[in-house]
């Protein structure tokens, strides 16, 4: 196994919805001790603290929920992404979903100085893919997907200037998706593999499919794993549940492939909020998830033949 070295980062981003706690999650990520699960797995695990975006004045807006607190986070975290990405491979520890408008950003701008196209898998029930105009909640964690594809309106935020083609974004594990984005992705390129391609093909066919398009293409690849990708009795620690999520074996075994992969270059933990965990189950869940992706296993593959 190849070893990483691993670039922790707390991103405690509140602002991309009403609901608050996610500030704690970079906390409980450390209590639940990430850094020693990737440690036992021979990785050299560097922790950066917390991003600390720059002060602003607030803009008042009719619609928006905390406009200029999510513009500064996404000007600091682009910065401290790009950053990690020198050195490493960064794992952003969230914080809410609006954290991606930066990580992802950072992540678009490494991979454009590598002459390497980026791609994206989003683990999520929602898709995320508002603007500031098509979004009902105000909630700019619902926005992401739809800034990082290049999509018009994100006036204030720093441009971007590398886009992230339709082509190369992935989302799995999509259940709840408002009638402007639906109405706004049907047409596109995006591969999306929503519950019932899950129940009528497994996980594992589609992921693997996805993957070889960015071996092919000798990509990059950033993964945001929201935990309402998660069926909610397992990860109840999130504001937005959303029933019928992926199973802990589905979630692990997604996170095993990445693995074997070895394309996965970047990753986030967002919408972690420890104010609605259960005795740090959800955090757990989401460390052990985390281990997975970077190379626990049971037994080495093959174990036998099954034929
Ligand atoms: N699409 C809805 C709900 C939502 C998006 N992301 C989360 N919830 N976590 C919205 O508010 O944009
Ligand atoms: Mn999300
Ligand atoms: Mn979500």
């Amino acid at each position: 196994m190849t070893t990483q070295n691993c670039i922790l980062i707390g991103a405690p981003m509140d602002c991309g919805k009403r609901r608050t706690g996610c500030l704690m999650g970079p906390d409980a990520y450390r209590t639940a001790d990430l850094a020693g699960a990737l440690q036992s797995l021979g990785h050299k695990v560097q922790d950066r603290g917390n991003v600390t975006p720059a002060p602003v004045d607030p803009i008042p807006h009719d619609r928006l929920h905390k406009l200029a607190e999510t513009i500064a986070w996404t000007k600091a975290l682009a910065d401290a992404s790009e950053a990690a990405l020198q050195d490493g491979f960064p794992i952003f520890m969230g914080g809410d979903h609006a954290l991606a408008l930066g990580t992802v950003l950072g992540a678009t701008r490494h991979a454009a100085a590598q002459d390497k196209p980026l791609f994206v898998l989003w683990l999520d029930a929602h898709t995320d893919y508002h603007t500031p105009q098509t979004t009902d909640s105000g909630n700019l964690h619902g926005t992401p997907m739809g800034y990082l594809a290049g999509r018009e309106g994100f006036d204030g935020f720093p441009a971007v200037d590398h886009p992230v083609p339709h082509a190369n974004i992935c989302m799995l594990g999509l259940r709840s998706v408002d009638p402007a984005e639906r109405a706004a992705l049907q047409d596109t390129d995006v591969t999306y593999i929503d519950m019932r391609a899950i129940d009528e093909h497994g996980i594992a066919g589609p992921l693997n499919a996805f993957l070889d398009t960015v071996r092919a293409a000798d990509g990059m690849l950033h993964v945001s794993l929201d935990v309402d990708f998660l069926d909610p009795s397992v990860a109840p620690a999130v504001g937005t549940t959303v029933p019928g999520g992926a199973t802990v074996r589905e979630a692990h075994l997604v996170m095993e492939m990445l693995h074997d992969s070895g394309l996965m270059t970047s990753l986030d933990l967002v919408e972690l909020n420890p104010f609605l965990d259960e005795r740090g189950r959800t955090a757990q869940l989401m460390v052990e998830l985390t281990a997975s992706a970077l190379g626990r296993r049971i037994f080495d593959r093959p174990t036998r033949a099954f034929s």
